[in-house]
Order: structure tokens, then C-alpha cells, then sequence
């Protein structure tokens, strides 16, 4: 049986390009989450705690930093740290874990660049030597036939899922776990907490470090019974901060009730002064009340760790301006007649238009912009890009 704590993405000296002013905040916090990850370790009395690379930001961090992080692995001790190098900590000549900082390191805490035995495991590593490469680090490694242990790989990369990966990020072929006959692959890399099938897991970045990361801010207990057996996976969230963004498309004629909405939703937040909050606003509105917004947006600032506020509202033409474009070119009047005529027809018979509507349509779609489930509203959308057009083309 083994039982461990699956970690990795750790980012210690975080850059925090998306929220710099409070990087200081961001680094900081890092720390508090990696010490609530040594207690969780402490608590669940596991065998060892392995991190699946890019325990620190870059290979140019403070000797000060990196002995903080060692101070925090030491509480651990005697329970092994298994530390693989990632892509933002490779293992080159000039490593993080070449330098005398790190290599003050206690016996206990060991860098994964040969496979490692535990009583009733073995741990297979790839570990990284560069920053970018095509390569499936999954396919420089085996496991011995002869060893009956429970199989761990240790992986950072990519899973090469359509859509999901760039070609030169260590794509990792995603039947990883069967090719190598693992128990369990733990990967590092995706910032997010992703499980591929039972035995294939990111645990991701257990201080989220992105708006865009949606399952970030968590560490896996993993649990293996014996060799062949399935895993059980527990997620245990530790993270400090949140980063949360709220976005909202204002329509004309009811921006006041989407933004009250809106606020009622960022009231309802908890625990204000730990979240990094992104609001974006979308749609159309008229400029007094795009002004008008912006007071309230605001006055949440000091509500906040950090605030950001997103204003890609285009301005909704008022009806006689749209009347007065229209009457200056016989083509976007028509053009203009057309569109508002199947926005009303639409709005009419929601989800019955004809054949010949539903293909003006998607030309409209593919043109302005990607509302499937609601064709009036990508009609009246286009009406206001078109009025936009001609209005930037005019002046
Ligand atoms: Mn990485």
C-alpha cells in the first residue's frame, strides 16, 4: 500500500505579470499554501510528497527563496520530498538544483532524476532538461518487469488532447498510463486539477496564478491498495488566494438590471480582501451609461485584493443615428431593413425561423460573431457592428 500527496506547478517567485502591482501579495501567498500543504502531509501521515515539476517560477531564484521553501520541506522530515524538474525548473548546468542554496537540501528532500524505491513503490521519473521540446517525456522512460511495486511515473508536460496543447510544450501521448503499465502517472504542468481517467492526474497549481484557471488551488491524496489495483484520488483544496472573474453582456435598453444583477452577484463574494476579482463587461450600452458604470465598478476597488475591470462594451448608436447612417447609403439601408426585419421575425418565433432566415443567419454568425442558440440577438448585434462600421468609416 502506498499513500502520498501528489503536488506540482508550485511556481515558488511567482512573476504574477497578470496582477503585478500585488506580485509581492501573490509570492507571498505561495508560501502560506505550501506550508497548509506540509500539515496536510503531516496530518495524513503519507508515505512522501511528490512534486511534479516547476516547484519554483524559473532557475533565477534568491538563494533567500529557495531556503524558505527548504525550511518548509524540512517540517516534513523524515517523510521523503521527491522534487522532479519541470520546464520552468529544468535541470540544466545552470539548474536551481545545481546551486548551493538547494544543495543545502536535508537528506530527506531528493531531486527525481533516477527512479526511486519506496517500500511498497517505485518512482519513475522524466525529468526535464530544457524549456521547450516535441518530445513525449513519457517515452525516454520503463518500468523493470521484475519489480512487483506499485508503478509511479512522473511526468511534466503536456496530455497531446486536440485543442489542449501546443506541439512543442512535451506533448504527452494521452494512453500513457497503459504504454508504460503504470498504477498511477502523476503529471505536473496544467495549472488546473484535471483527471484524465483513474489512473492519469494533474493535481495543478495549488496557488492559482490566473484568471483563466478554472480548478486551480488543490493537492491530491493519492492511495494505491498494491500493484494493479486502482488509485484513490482525493482532492484537498489549500489555496490562499482566489482569482475570480465575473463578466456580464449588457444589452441596451436593460444594462441598469444586468449591472445591479452583477453586483448583487460580486456582493455575495466572500472573503473580499483574499480575492483577485476580474469583472468584464461585454455587449452594447449607450456612453452615459458606460460613464455612469464606471463609478460603481470603482467603488469595489478597495473591497478587493486587486481589482480589474474589463470594459469591452461597444456603444449602442442611438436609433436616430442608425437612421441617419441608413439614410446615407442605400445599400447598408437595405442591409440594415433586412437584419432588423428577421431580429423582429425571430424575436417573434423563437426557435422556428425558416430555412431561408436560419441561412442569412449563419453568414451573420460567422461574420459577427458566435450566438448559436440565439439568432435575434446575433441580428440585432449585427445591426450594431454594421452601424459601428459605418460610423468609424465616416469621421
Ligand atoms: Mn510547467
Amino acid at each position: 500500500m502506498v499513500r502520498f500527496i501528489h503536488t506540482a506547478d508550485w511556481q515558488i517567485g511567482f512573476e504574477a505579470r497578470e496582477a503585478a502591482e500585488i506580485g509581492d501579495e501573490l509570492r507571498e501567498a505561495r508560501f502560506e499554501t505550501i506550508e497548509k500543504i506540509a500539515d496536510v502531509a503531516l496530518r495524513e501521515g503519507v508515505d512522501f510528497l511528490l512534486i511534479a515539476g516547476d516547484l519554483f517560477e524559473s532557475n533565477l531564484i534568491s538563494p533567500q527563496t529557495v531556503h524558505r521553501v527548504l525550511s518548509t520541506l524540512t517540517r516534513l522530515h523524515p517523510i521523503p520530498v521527491f522534487v522532479l524538474p519541470g520546464n520552468h525548473d529544468p535541470y540544466t548546468p545552470s539548474s536551481i538544483y545545481q546551486g548551493k542554496a538547494w544543495n543545502r537540501a536535508p537528506d530527506h528532500i531528493k531531486l527525481l532524476l533516477e527512479p526511486v524505491e519506496t517500500s511498497d513503490s517505485v518512482i519513475i521519473p522524466s525529468p526535464l532538461y530544457q524549456k521547450n521540446s516535441r518530445e513525449d517525456p513519457s517515452s525516454r522512460i520503463s518500468f523493470p518487469s521484475d519489480k512487483e511495486k506499485i508503478k509511479i511515473a512522473a511526468l511534466h508536460g503536456s496530455l497531446a488532447i486536440e485543442g489542449m496543447y501546443e506541439h512543442d510544450d512535451f506533448p504527452i501521448s494521452p494512453d500513457v498510463a497503459e504504454r508504460l503499465g503504470a498504477d498511477y502517472v502523476a503529471l505536473g504542468h496544467w495549472h488546473s486539477t484535471f483527471r484524465l481517467n483513474d489512473r492519469v492526474y494533474y493535481p495543478g497549481t495549488p496557488e492559482p496564478t490566473s484568471f483563466s484557471e478554472r480548478r486551480s488551488g488543490n493537492v491530491l491524496l493519492v492511495e494505491i491498495e498494491g500493484p494493479g489495483k486502482l488509485p484513490e484520488v482525493k482532492e484537498i483544496e489549500v489555496k490562499t488566494l482566489t482569482w475570480q472573474e465575473k463578466s456580464a453582456e449588457l444589452r441596451p435598453g436593460s444594462e441598469k438590471d444586468i449591472l445591479d444583477a452583477l453586483l448583487r452577484e460580486i456582493e455575495d463574494i466572500p472573503q473580499k480582501r483574499r480575492t483577485l476579482l476580474r469583472i468584464r463587461l461585454t455587449g452594447f450600452a449607450d456612453p452615459e451609461f458606460i460613464r455612469d458604470s464606471e463609478v460603481y465598478l470603482e467603488q469595489l476597488r478597495e473591497d478587493f485584493l486587486y481589482l480589474d475591470i474589463r470594459k469591452e462594451v461597444k456603444l449602442a448608436p442611438e436609433p436616430q443615428k442608425l437612421e441617419k447612417i441608413a439614410a446615407g447609403s442605400l445599400l447598408i439601408k437595405e442591409i440594415m431593413k433586412e437584419l432588423l426585419n428577421l431580429k423582429d421575425s425571430l424575436e417573434g418565433r423563437r426557435g422556428k425561423s425558416s430555412d431561408e432566415s436560419e441561412r442569412l443567419l449563419e453568414t451573420v454568425r460567422k461574420k459577427f460573431g458566435d450566438h448559436p442558440l440565439d439568432l435575434a440577438k446575433a441580428a440585432e448585434e449585427a445591426v450594431m457592428l454594421l452601424a459601428e462600421l459605418t460610423l468609424s468609416h465616416d469621421t
